[in-house]
């Protein structure tokens, strides 16, 4: 019972991340970050409560109860599965805004399962890689050069073939620095930590792997798609001050130093659907035409391992998506 209704949901699920991506995808590369996000959420809490089941939001968008998609909201008809959700209808207002690079739309669910429940505003240090390393290269007290060294060896290249992605913060500049010394190529991001860190697992897009600190609820909807991937990601909460111990605390996450592996933070079988925003390394971004958009999205499921490349056009004539100039 529990496998047909997480087959039929999955291809269900994509729906959701195509409605956010196209309402954002009328906002891209128009400097207004607030209105993308707006546009995206709104037609994600629209999409998602057509489906048929009883949702729970584990980290939504905030923790605002006045927010469309906050953690805890209730989503979906109402009858059905009862199923945990993670969700962001726009991952990199900033990118969208800016006509950038890896904005996605993500949506993951568990029925039966449950996610590792992280507070808004907080931080991960957050390090992944793809299937067919060992888990003991993997691990957030490790010296990078060490780390380095680990995954060259299981992949059978040498440190200088490895492609790290690193969102182009300030705080990495030492990691950064370190990862030149050691040979390694450094694949700079200016948002979109999701879409990096999913990179790592798909040993086609040139990127071995994923280290630094970046959004919590990021880590987690990361874990989900490296989950059906095969890959590897340790997490661990950043905590600086004693707001964040507080806001920790209130997640119900009382050991700070605990590192998370995947199977810590996505208990269970998961679904998983992401649509491109704009171009990405894992995805190609919404195509707007006058009548119709194509849009590009990932459906991944971790009981099966199967992984679905879609690429969907939609006909505006038949079916209206919001636009910013209608
Ligand atoms: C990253 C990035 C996200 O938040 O997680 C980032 O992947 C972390 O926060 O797209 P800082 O920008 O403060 O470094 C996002 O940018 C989402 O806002």
């Amino acid at each position: 019972m529990v496998n047909r209704v997480d087959r039929n949901l999955a291809l269900d699920v994509v729906r959701v991340t195509e409605a956010s991506a196209l309402a954002a995808a009328h906002w891209m590369g128009r400097g207004d970050e607030k209105a993308a996000d707006q546009a995206a959420v709104a037609a994600m809490r629209k999409a998602i409560d057509v489906l048929e089941i009883e949702g729970a939001i584990a980290n939504g968008e905030s923790d605002d109860p006045a927010h469309a998609l906050h953690t805890g909201q209730k989503v979906g008809s109402g009858h059905g599965p009862k199923v945990d959700i993670v969700l962001t209808a726009l991952e990199g207002p900033t990118i969208c805004a800016k006509g950038s690079h890896n904005a996605l739309s993500v949506v993951a669910m568990t029925v039966g399962g449950s996610f590792l429940k992280v507070p808004g505003q907080a931080y991960m240090e957050k390090i992944a890689v793809g299937a067919g390393v060992p888990a003991d290269a993997i691990d957030l007290d490790l010296p990078p050069e060490e780390t380095l060294k680990r995954v060259a060896a299981a992949k059978g290249v040498a440190i200088a073939d490895l492609a790290v992605c690193v969102l182009d913060r300030p705080r990495h500049a030492d990691l950064i620095g370190r990862l030149y010394d050691a040979g390694a190529r450094v694949v700079l991001i200016d948002d979109g930590d999701v879409s990096g860190a999913i990179a790592a697992g798909m040993p086609e897009l040139g990127i071995d792997l994923y280290m630094g600190s970046g959004g919590a609820a990021q880590g987690v909807l990361a874990a989900a798609g490296l989950k059906c991937l095969g890959g590897l990601l340790q997490c661990r909460m950043v905590v600086r001050t004693d707001e964040d111990r507080a806001r920790c605390r209130r997640a119900g996450i009382d050991d700070m130093r605990r590192k998370y592996n995947i199977d810590d933070m996505v208990k269970g079988e998961v679904m998983f659907a992401a649509t491109g925003i704009t171009d990405g390394h894992l995805l190609l971004g919404v195509r707007l035409g006058a009548q119709r958009a194509t849009s590009h999205s990932l459906v991944m499921r971790s009981r099966t391992g199967t992984i679905r490349t879609l690429t969907t056009i939609h006909d505006f004539l038949k079916k209206a998506t919001p636009s910013p100039s209608k």
